[in-house]
């Protein structure tokens, strides 16, 4: 296997060059599995993306298509397609900078996905662990073959774009790699078609554990939601969260991920949150109890999530405008995805629609 990773969102020096003006391109998308994201998917990604779509040619979609790989109610799929789009939004997630849309509304995510199923080994298939994981939850045999797809489907999303970085999770690394091979062979049997994109990995520091359960990381597969802070939860349950808070039996603030994570987690937050450095946050700690900072701490991130809680609750108001944006990012999307299929079809042998060009 081909690898490439990132520490950071910055661009490696490997990476293609560039004509003046023109901006590197990154992708990236989260499933719309939840009635709210929470705050690991806050931190770990969408402040992330925020970031780089002044510095990036960026495009964020919601993976629909991928969501229907394990059982949905339809109604309450659409529905949280359109949660999603309003928190991306309303955490900073900016229209006219960047390209948002849903996949389902751009069919050449699916088109490319049949081409690159048969170019994939099934042993190749067979061995990402994701699958494995997920298959195993719902015992083997009921999974679908949607789900063993699953990450064919993700690199056709990731090569119809052409972009050079693919900000995620280190879990999902393995399926940026299979992009990278899939590329890479339909580029040497076919002749150069996609840019082979880099896996640009969130750095460690942005990972958030659950408050009751520090060592596991914040999940909205938790068994309970007592360690789940929602950016649509209300403000009193997130301050409740916090303050509740698994700690240690220890007095001391201070930053050990081993020793004491629960408190470890709290100052990531609010260093994340605050944009001040862990060691300034515990020196103005310093002989202070934990009560204090988990007091502080709910207060600061409940004025953090008020704005974007709103925000995301106005856009949910008047779905048609909220539907009106998604069609116009689609119809973007639509632009380049449109262009790299039919490059593909006509390398694989299509007939050209209508007679030759
Ligand atoms: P699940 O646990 O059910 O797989 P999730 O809540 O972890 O779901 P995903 O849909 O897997 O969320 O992740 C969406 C994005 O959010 C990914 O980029 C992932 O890396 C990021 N993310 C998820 N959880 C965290 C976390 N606790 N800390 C930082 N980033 C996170
Ligand atoms: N599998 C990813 C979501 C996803 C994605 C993508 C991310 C689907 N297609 C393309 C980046 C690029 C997840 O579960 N986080």
């Amino acid at each position: 296997m081909t690898s490439s990773t990132t520490e950071t969102v910055a661009v490696p020096a490997t990476s293609t060059k560039l004509a003046a003006g023109q901006k590197h391109r990154v992708l990236s998308g989260m499933q719309p599995s939840a009635d709210s994201l929470h705050l690991g998917n806050y931190i770990g990604a969408l402040v992330n993306w925020v970031r780089m779509q002044d510095e990036y040619d960026a495009i964020f979609f919601i993976p629909d298509l991928h969501a229907i790989t394990v059982p949905q109610d339809p109604a309450e799929l659409a529905q949280r397609t359109r949660v999603t789009a309003a928190q991306y939004i309303a955490g900073g997630v900016d229209v006219d900078k960047c390209t948002l849309f849903v996949q389902s509304q751009v069919p050449e995510h699916a088109q490319l996905a049949w081409v690159l199923n048969c170019i994939t080994g099934f042993g190749e298939a067979s061995r990402m662990t994701q699958f494995k994981d997920k298959a195993q939850k719902q015992g083997t045999d009921q999974a679908s073959v949607g789900l063993f797809t699953y990450p064919i489907l993700q690199a056709a999303d990731i090569l119809l774009y052409q972009p050079h970085g693919v900000p995620v999770g280190e879990d999902q690394r393995q399926h940026v790699e299979l992009s990278r091979d899939l590329a890479n062979r339909f580029n040497s049997r076919f002749g150069e078609t996609f840019q082979v994109p880099e896996a640009f990995i969130q750095k460690e520091s942005a990972k958030i554990y659950d408050l009751q359960n520090p060592t596991a990381k914040m999940s909205k597969s938790a068994e309970s939601p007592a360690g789940l802070i929602n950016l649509l939860d209300d403000p009193k349950t997130t301050a409740k969260r916090i303050k509740s808070a698994v700690t240690d039996t220890e007095t001391e603030i201070r930053f050990d991920r081993e020793a004491k994570p629960g408190i470890s987690n709290l100052l990531t937050i609010y260093s994340t949150i605050s944009g001040q450095p862990v060691e300034k946050i515990v020196a103005d700690y310093e002989g202070k109890m934990y009560g204090h900072l988990k007091v502080d701490l709910a207060e600061l991130v409940t004025n953090h999530l008020a704005p974007i809680r709103e925000r995301a609750h106005e856009l949910l108001a008047d779905p048609a405008e909220l539907d009106r944006l998604l069609a116009h990012g689609a119809d973007k999307a639509r632009g380049i995805a449109a262009a790299t299929l039919a490059d593909v079809y006509a390398k694989v042998g299509f007939l050209p629609y209508g007679g030759a060009r």
